[in-house]
């Protein structure tokens, strides 16, 4: 500020203080911030605030870096109600609030199935012993027949061995033997640069702990342990399973994402138990599970996005966001899985909830909108999707009908009620005659689709056998088309891999129209949708396709230590990302080696995928298992 001298006048200050009266008044106001800092950063419901002092830096980047990767981008916070709701149960405890008492809902649960209390027998293979029990994370009261599960299965979880000798199984053999050095390539790199971290960065040769997962670490451990066991590298297994014994703690504070959290560790350790009866994956699946609880506390019970693992309590200081109809609608098969194996019926009651409030709710034409309010209950756009936001809740739908064994009736119909109304609104065939879904905003339509939207080509396969009858041969075809769509995404770059989204305009299908939007970070996709067809149809055209991919990730996603994803498509010599994702191990290496398997290799008599692709197993009612099938 400029101050005009004038002579003979003894300078005060700008505002005409004195020196001494000066020094105090500055006095006073550092002592005022100071104050207000030590209130921002110590009073326990300061996060709203820290929020917008330290939005830049901390929370936020984490929360779009999640909604990135999961192709979820979410919308801007809204005020907080002015009644919060009572906190959650303790875990373990009874909500008093609940109209249904605990009793009857055990009831539900032991008719279905889902809550069988049984002698406990011990893992039925390897006999690996169990660690000595941790303080606070490492033993649950309710004990699991193991035995008897396996009992039930229908297929050996392996497959049968078959007949090497044949010349037309030496090729595929070979196909799947290749995939297999993959993820011991993978896996090795990942050990050895990142070990204990979420993911490797094969560029850099670090690790990456990024801020999805509340501080829990070991993403790409808890994510490979199924993929591991399934392709039979014991070594690398022994090496995980030890690491998440020894190694893997709850005691973590920081803000999480509920739908990785669920679909990568939930699933993936409840995966590793259902494959092996290793005592230390149930245990720690339920503690996790506990840890989830508090983000269903809301007035709906739509869950926030994000839980707050340092306490329940912290309420509604950071419930401003809508929730997301993907990440909301993606718990079902493992909170199912919770309760059967903890005996706490809290689990399946929080996604029952979720159902009833979708089935309830007014649905514009017979769509989902991708936004709810955790608060109202209401939509809060009508922003329609088969893509990112929307795509694994139409999947858990078709996979709860199949996962209660064709009982939960409930979902089915809702599942193709969802399909109909899609079909109806959001098909479309392109001038150059490819099939897609588009996107649906208010009844407008974006003529693209994401990466992640060509899921929905296995899934409407998968789904097409228990379609009404005039419509299964229907399914069977759209589910050919969409996956042809796909594949064509891959074919038209230069690098035989598919970009994040692409489009459909005049004169240019089936790509991406700018660079942001032509990046492939080894997403599963498109060759889950190919495994899922091939079991279905055993057209070779899939395995075709599907050698494409690894030969593309061979050439441009391969580097030395590790696979990376890639930021052009379209480019003959991509850059790398310096990210090797989880879900590639857990995914796109899996579904390949599925591709290249026996269908009886994880058969889907008795096992679905969750939408992180691990394993979870058909609730086989007990009759089912006096059928005498072999294990
Ligand atoms: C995975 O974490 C899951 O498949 C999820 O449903 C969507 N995004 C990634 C893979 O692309």
């Amino acid at each position: 500020m400029l101050v005009r001298k004038v002579p003979g006048f003894v300078p005060a200050s700008a505002w005409g203080l004195r020196l001494p009266q000066k020094f105090l008044f500055l006095l006073f106001l550092s002592g005022l911030i100071t104050l207000c800092f030590g209130a921002l950063f110590l009073l326990p419901h300061s996060s709203r605030l820290k929020r917008l002092f330290l939005a830049s830096r901390t929370q936020q980047p984490g929360l779009e870096v999640m909604a990135e990767i999961a192709g979820h981008h979410p919308v801007p916070e809204q005020e907080p109600p002015p009644n919060p709701a009572p906190a959650a149960p303790a875990p373990g405890e009874d909500d008093p609030g609940r109209p249904v008492g605990i009793f009857r809902r055990k009831g539900i649960l032991r008719r279905k199935g889902w809550l069988r209390r049984t002698r406990p027998t011990g893992p039925r293979e390897e006999g690996n012993s169990v660690a000595a029990p941790r303080p606070q994370e490492e033993t649950v009261r309710f004990s699991f027949d193991y035995n008897a599960f396996r009992s039930r299965l229908r297929h050996p979880v392996l497959g049968t061995r078959t007949d090497e000798s044949k010349e037309s199984q030496s090729l595929v053999r070979a196909q799947r033997e290749k995939v297999k050095e993959m993820m011991r390539f993978s896996w090795q790199n990942y050990r050895r640069y990142a070990m204990g971290k979420n993911e490797l960065r094969p560029l850099t040769k670090d690790g990456y702990e990024g801020s999805m997962f509340g501080g829990l670490s070991g993403a790409t451990i808890i994510d490979s342990l199924d993929t591991l066991y399934l392709m039979e590298l014991k070594e690398e297994f022994q090496e995980a399973k030890a690491w998440v014994q020894d190694s893997f703690h709850l005691n973590v504070t920081g803000e999480a994402s509920l739908f990785e959290v669920n679909i990568r560790y939930i699933g993936g350790l409840l995966s590793a138990f259902y494959l092996t009866g290793e005592e230390v994956f149930r245990v720690k699946a339920i503690k996790l599970g506990e840890k989830l609880l508090p983000a269903f506390n809301t007035p709906t019970g739509i869950p926030k996005g994000v839980v707050n693992f340092k306490s329940g309590s912290w309420g509604w200081a950071t419930a401003g966001s809508s929730s997301i109809l993907a990440e909301f609608g993606s718990l079902h098969l493992e909170f199912l899985h919770l309760t059967e194996l903890s005996g706490n019926p809290v689990f399946a009651e929080k996604v029952r909830n979720i159902r009833k409030v979708l089935r309830e709710i007014d649905k514009p034409f017979g769509l989902y909108p991708n936004f709810l309010s955790p608060v109202s209950g209401n939509w809060v756009q009508h922003h329609v999707s088969v893509g990112g936001l929307g795509d694994s809740f139409y999947e858990y739908l078709i996979k709860s009908w199949l996962m209660s064994d064709k009982t939960d009736l409930e979902a089915k119909n809702m599942y193709y009620e969802a399909l109909q109304a899609i079909e109806t609104y959001l098909l479309n065939v392109s001038p150059g005659g490819l099939t897609y879904i588009a996107e649906w905003r208010g009844g407008i339509l974006d003529h693209k689709m994401g990466h992640l939207a060509c899921f929905s080509g296995g899934m409407i396969a998968l789904g097409a056998e228990d379609a009404k009858e005039d419509k299964r041969a229907y399914y069977r075809e759209l589910a050919a088309q969409i996956t042809r769509t796909c594949h064509e995404s891959y074919a038209r770059s230069d690098t035989k891999l598919g970009p994040e989204a692409f489009w459909f305009n005049a004169g240019r299908e089936a790509v991406a129209t700018q660079l942001s939007e032509s990046y492939y970070i080894l997403r599963p996709e498109v060759v889950e949708s190919y495994m899922y067809l091939w079991r279905q149809t055993h057209d070779p055209i899939y395995r075709e396709w599907g050698w494409e991919v690894v030969m593309a990730l061979e050439k441009h996603c391969r580097t030395e230590a590790g696979f990376s994803g890639i930021q052009d498509v379209y480019s003959s010599n991509p850059n790398h990302d310096n990210r090797q994702q989880s879900f590639f191990l857990a995914e796109t290496l899996k579904y390949l080696y599925l591709l290249f398997s026996e269908d009886n290799v994880l058969s889907p008599e008795d096992w679905v995928f969750n939408t992180e692709a691990h394993p979870l197993p058909v609730n086989h009612s007990d009759s089912s298992s006096k059928a005498g099938h072999h294990h």
